[in-house]
């Protein structure tokens, strides 16, 4: 029977069907799939630490409001997640307490600070942008609820992108001192930003699999190229400079070369080493905490309510 049932599941796969919670699947599928729909939903929450430090000191009323909106559309992201990862039979509890406890990641790039109101910008524009690169083709994955879940999480996406954009464009164009914060903003995000779409090919220990099953669609290297194409002509619209002197048109593969990765960081930061590491923790686990009333509070409420259903 169990050979059978992998028949069907193989079968779904290479027809480009989807997988859905009551289908068989492999266990080795289910628990890539929560990895990584757990590691996705983690940084959405994690990711709003970063900009929220700036909500109190938006320089307008505009871009207050722009900006909280962009946050809370990370807390939906991370609900729309951790739901996705419940219909593979793991509750949202242990996944935060794994957080919490560091057994699983979030994405690397929130362990850097934002030091300036530009920081929201280059945030936007390149940590969203490298964000909507990797999950556009995420929208086709295998599993149906994670695919579901991208489609509207890239909507919103674009957005962020966009805002993010706009903001370099005004300081960009805006005094001088404008410009050298839009310029150093981008010096320090965009090399974390070329990270963030995992290790070189040949040390992904997932990928090969993750591609057979169909949940990944491309490779880690080809999506940071896309993303390094797309981002080079909007540099230049900007007026603004990618930090990398080895960027070069490459007429024969008809892509951007682009300079060496410091790998080494990368690893320092997986391992907690990274500027913010603590902090985002640290923070995390006290709002955890802090929220516990409310927990506490919606369970006597549902045990209430199912009292008077019982009677
Ligand atoms: N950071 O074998 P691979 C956002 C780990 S966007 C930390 O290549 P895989 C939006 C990896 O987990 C950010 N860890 O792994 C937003 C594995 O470790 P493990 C979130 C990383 O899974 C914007 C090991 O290295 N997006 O939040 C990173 O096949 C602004 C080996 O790597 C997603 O999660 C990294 N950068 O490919 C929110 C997208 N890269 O688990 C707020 C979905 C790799 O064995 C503000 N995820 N690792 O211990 C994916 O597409 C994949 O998981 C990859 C990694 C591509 C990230």
């Amino acid at each position: 029977a169990e050979r059978s049932l992998q028949a069907a599941f193989d079968a779904a796969v290479a027809a480009d069907e989807r997988i859905e919670p009551r289908d068989w699947m492999p266990d080795a599928y289910r628990s890539t799939l929560v990895r990584q729909i757990a590691q996705h939903a983690h940084s959405e929450i994690i990711g709003m630490q970063p900009e929220a430090n700036w909500i109190t000191r938006a320089p307008s009323l505009r871009r207050k409001a722009i900006l909280m909106a962009k946050v809370q559309d990370e807390a939906g992201h991370g609900l729309y997640l951790y739901g996705a990862a419940e219909t593979l039979g793991t509750g949202r509890d242990e996944l935060l307490d794994k957080l919490h406890t560091g057994r699983q990641k979030y994405s690397s790039i929130f362990n850097y600070p934002t030091l300036t109101w530009a920081d929201v910008g280059a945030i936007g524009w390149l940590v969203d942008g490298a964000a909507i690169t990797n999950q556009v083709p995420l929208c086709r994955c295998s599993y149906g609820p994670y695919a579901r879940a991208m489609v509207r999480i890239c909507k919103e996406e674009s957005f962020h992108q966009r805002q993010g954009y706009e903001l370099l464009l005004a300081l960009a164009r805006g005094t001088e001192a404008q410009r050298a914060m839009a310029q150093d903003a981008v010096d320090r995000w965009w090399w974390p930003s070329l990270m963030m779409f995992g290790p070189p090919d040949d040390e992904s220990a997932h990928s090969a699999q993750s591609m057979a099953w169909k949940i990944k669609r491309h490779s880690n290297d080809e999506l940071r190229q896309r993303f390094v194409d797309i981002c080079v002509p909007q540099a230049e619209a900007l007026g603004l400079t990618l930090p990398d002197p080895e960027l070069r048109w490459n007429e024969e593969r008809g892509h951007w070369d682009f300079g060496a990765i410091d790998w080494q960081e990368f690893r320092e930061v997986l391992k907690g080493n990274g500027p913010c590491n603590e902090q985002r923790l640290n923070q995390r686990r006290a709002a955890h905490e802090n929220g516990a009333w409310v927990r506490e509070a919606a369970a006597a409420h549902a045990a209430k309510q199912a009292a008077r259903a019982a009677q």
